[in-house]
């Protein structure tokens, strides 16, 4: 990336020569409107951070509004939130990469209205970032509707006589609210109406973006910003409005400022190999145990594991014994539970993954191997098995056959053969006992040490090692 000083006047260099917001075109102007504050301000936070040497970690967060076009303008990192979900979107980037520089870039729908709490609490957390609120008292993408800062008396398209009291409340002074919290650091409001205001506009976006730098903690810089379009004023005339009309409610100044006293929050990453993850977490492995049998290498492995029926059968139970003991033979586990809100006789299923690398996302779309207990569950996933998969299904619960030729279809009585060995709630195991042998790739001496271990009940040991046995045999045959 070529440098340049703002000091040149030149475009910043974390700016794009060109910007293709249409496929083939290549305009050299944003999509403001003449007379809107956005561009302005875009230029003052392009113009710190290469000031500052931080474009190349910086990431720019996009909120769902008039500036939602941002990521055609700054070649910098650059994530697209959903409606009003910066701050929980930066706190999640920043925690996962405590050196890079979050930007969060919201309007005042985005971060008053839809957005609210998440701000809120952000802030309150003294998350480690920098937070630029473009308040100009309207929606301005979706066609001027009221916001939480339109003023009292303002029309917009929602408050066609003008926003009263009695009906919408009074508007929201967000940088007052936001400095009663302990946590942030910096809170200024600002106004984008004359030189000498972008000017202490620019020495606010400087500083906010410099206290992140120097691990401060959470500054916000709110900005008086025209939006000729929204309140239907000519550029001039909104210029003016700020300041005879928006500015006597939302007055200017430094809110909060505690910079200079905060000390620094340095947070140390810490990225354990998988295998040390329960002694980071303080928990004990299964394999910290004594009487540990010994652990097979691990092979190349990636199954995605799709276990379905009602509450009660014991179908989250089997997927999480399946992944512990899938993390015994040290492979990247998930375990993904869904259920309804019933205690018992809802429908229940979960996802497990079970891999011999790193794991991305604990969600099952498509599973290599499909164990259902009643008929919907089979009915709601066969489809989506991998072609050469397995569906293994309790045979005496469904009374219809999958469908898929190009699956393994295993149809095993589970539940009867619990029952007969003493309790139908042991039809999980036997259903483990045939999905280990089909796959291979577990111990079966660590599955029934593990089983002990994971679910710690002795009254149930020797019924599970019967039920597994006997999956195990059925696999066999
Ligand atoms: C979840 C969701 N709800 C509503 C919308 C519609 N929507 C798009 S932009 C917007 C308001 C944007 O206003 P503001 O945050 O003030 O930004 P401005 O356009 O004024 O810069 C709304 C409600 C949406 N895109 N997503
Ligand atoms: S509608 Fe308003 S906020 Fe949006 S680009 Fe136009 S002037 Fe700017």
């Amino acid at each position: 990336m070529k440098k340049n000083q703002s000091t040149i006047l030149d475009k910043a260099s974390i700016f794009y020569d060109t910007f293709e917001r249409k496929a083939g075109t290549e305009l050299k102007v944003t999509h403001y409107c003449p007379g809107c504050g956005h561009g302005i301000l875009h230029k003052l936070i392009a113009e710190a951070l290469v000031d500052f040497d931080v474009e190349d970690k910086t990431v720019f967060l996009s909120p769902v509004g008039c500036s939602v076009f941002a990521y055609y303008y700054f070649q910098n990192g650059n994530i697209q939130s959903a409606h009003g979900r910066d701050p929980a979107v930066g706190t999640g980037y920043k925690r996962a990469n405590p050196d890079s520089i979050v930007i969060s870039y919201q309007g005042d729908g985005d971060l008053a209205s839809i957005g609210g709490n998440n701000i809120l609490q952000a802030a309150n957390r003294g998350e480690n970032m920098t937070v630029f609120f473009v308040n100009n008292a309207t929606y301005g993408m979706t066609g001027g509707q009221m916001a939480p800062t339109t003023l009292i008396g303002q029309r917009s398209t929602t408050t066609p006589r003008g926003r009263t009291v009695e009906n919408e409340g009074y508007p929201l002074r967000m940088s007052e609210l936001l400095s009663t919290l302990e946590a942030p650091v910096y809170i200024e409001r600002v106004m984008l109406t004359d030189p000498k205001n972008i000017a202490k506009t620019r020495k606010a976006v400087r500083k906010a973006i410099k206290n992140q730098i120097d691990n401060k903690g959470f500054s916000f810089v709110e900005v008086l910003s025209a939006c000729p379009t929204g309140w239907k004023k000519t550029p001039h005339d909104s210029v003016n409005w700020i300041t005879e009309v928006q500015e006597q409610y939302f007055p200017i100044g430094v809110k909060k400022d505690v910079s200079e006293e905060r000390e620094p929050i340095i947070v140390k990453r810490i990225t354990p190999k998988y295998s040390d993850f329960h002694k980071v977490l303080d928990i004990q492995s299964l394999n910290d145990l004594p009487d540990v049998p010994k652990i097979p290498d691990t092979k190349n492995i990636n199954e995605e594991i799709k276990i379905a029926g009602f509450g009660g059968q014991g179908v989250l139970s089997l997927g999480y014994v399946l992944a512990n003991i899938g993390m015994g033979h040290n492979y990247a586990v998930s375990w993904l539970p869904s259920y309804g809100p019933e205690m018992r006789g809802g429908t229940a299923n979960c996802s497990v993954k079970i891999s011999d690398v790193r794991i991305g996302s604990p969600i099952v779309d498509n599973p290599t191997t499909l164990i259902a207990l009643t008929k919907p569950a089979l009915e709601k996933f066969e489809n989506d098995v991998v072609p050469g998969g397995n569906i293994i299904y309790d045979s005496g619960l469904i009374d219809v056959a999958p469908k898929r030729k190009d699956v393994n279809v295993i149809p095993i009585k589970a539940t009867e053969i619990a029952d007969k060995l003493g309790s139908t709630r042991a039809a999980n195991m036997v259903l483990f006992g045939v999905y280990s042998k089909l796959t291979g790739y577990l111990s079966q001496e660590y599955i029934k040490w593990g089983i002990k271990h994971i679910i710690n009940k002795e009254k149930f040991n020797e019924l599970n090692m019967n039920a597994l046995n006997a999956g195990y045999e059925f696999g066999e045959k």
